[in-house]
């Protein structure tokens, strides 16, 4: 058996919880990240047969039944996940009841997993029957996601196509957009069953005033999800309040868009709502 701190798994858990901490995304215990796992990699690391304890997570999670997962401890801190991710981290599998968490290891301290574990399991069930592919939920605070909740509407579409005017990229890396959630309370099976419904359509939703869900098919991928849109944030905190000389039209989205290839809401474009900025852009100009 080979040393699971040594396992690719682990030492991604290890450097994403940091990086996310080093941005500034996950002050404290804020944030969460479920890993699915391959079966046979995780094998060469750890005894299938062997559980540890088994938790039960308090809702169904019957299609995962089988599955494993690693995924970030209750109350444990971004900041302290690489210096010791036994503690920090656990390997669970669903068990053939899909309602109980086996331990394979970690949570050494008698920890167990996330409070948001209904959020993220039930948003892999909603990517895996759109995307087979999909390994990877995500949450996170990041600053100016956040600070732009309470200045803009929470609305997907006009909050999508604001972060799609932001940067150019921003529409070839997220072209399905970012669905939103109003605030709910968190750690919940409704907001766990709310979040999955919009993960049937989105990579990435927004928890009103509260941060950031992204889920994607390998850690990069996912990371680079949200922080794409904490980039656009960023550029749209530094210049809301600023007269806006310049953006970038629906045309020129369109025009990257299908450069790109990428399959984009078309519904989130609005040519009427473009002109209408732009011709607005034109008086400021003149003014
Ligand atoms: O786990 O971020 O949403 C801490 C949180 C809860
Ligand atoms: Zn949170």
């Amino acid at each position: 058996m080979k040393d699971i701190l040594t396992a690719p798994f682990v030492r991604e858990m290890g450097e994403t919880t940091a990086n996310m901490y080093r941005l500034g995304w996950d002050e404290r215990n804020g944030g969460n990240i479920s890993y699915m796992l391959d079966k046979d990699e995780a094998a060469e690391y750890l005894d299938l047969g062997r559980v540890l304890r088994t938790i039960p997570t308090g809702f169904d999670a019957a299609p995962l039944a089988g599955r494993l997962f690693i995924v970030t401890g209750t109350g444990k801190y971004f900041k302290n996940v690489q210096k010791d991710p036994e503690t920090n981290l656990g390997v669970i599998r669903i068990a053939q009841d899909g309602t109980t968490a086996e331990l394979l290891w970690g949570y050494a301290d008698g920890g167990r997993f996330t409070s948001e574990l209904p959020a993220h399991l039930m948003s892999h069930m909603a990517r895996l029957s759109v995307d087979p592919e999909n390994r990877v939920v995500m949450h996170s605070h990041p600053t100016h996601t956040l600070a732009m909740n309470y200045v803009h509407e929470l609305d997907e579409r006009k909050f999508t196509h604001t972060l799609w005017e932001m940067c150019t990229e921003c529409i070839v890396v997220f072209p399905d957009g970012v669905g939103v959630l109003p605030w709910m309370l968190c750690g919940t099976n409704a907001i766990g069953q709310a979040t999955a419904e919009k993960m049937k359509e989105y990579r990435l939703v927004i928890w009103g005033m509260h941060g950031i869900y992204g889920a994607g098919r390998t850690m990069d991928e996912t990371f680079g999800l949200i922080e794409t849109v904490e980039k656009a944030a960023q550029i749209y905190m530094l210049t809301c309040g600023r007269p806006r000389l310049n953006t970038i039209r629906d045309d020129q989205l369109r025009e990257l868009a299908e450069a790109f290839g990428v399959d984009y809401r078309r519904d989130f474009l609005d040519p009427e709502r473009g002109q209408a900025k732009a011709g607005q852009q034109a008086a400021n100009q003149q003014g």
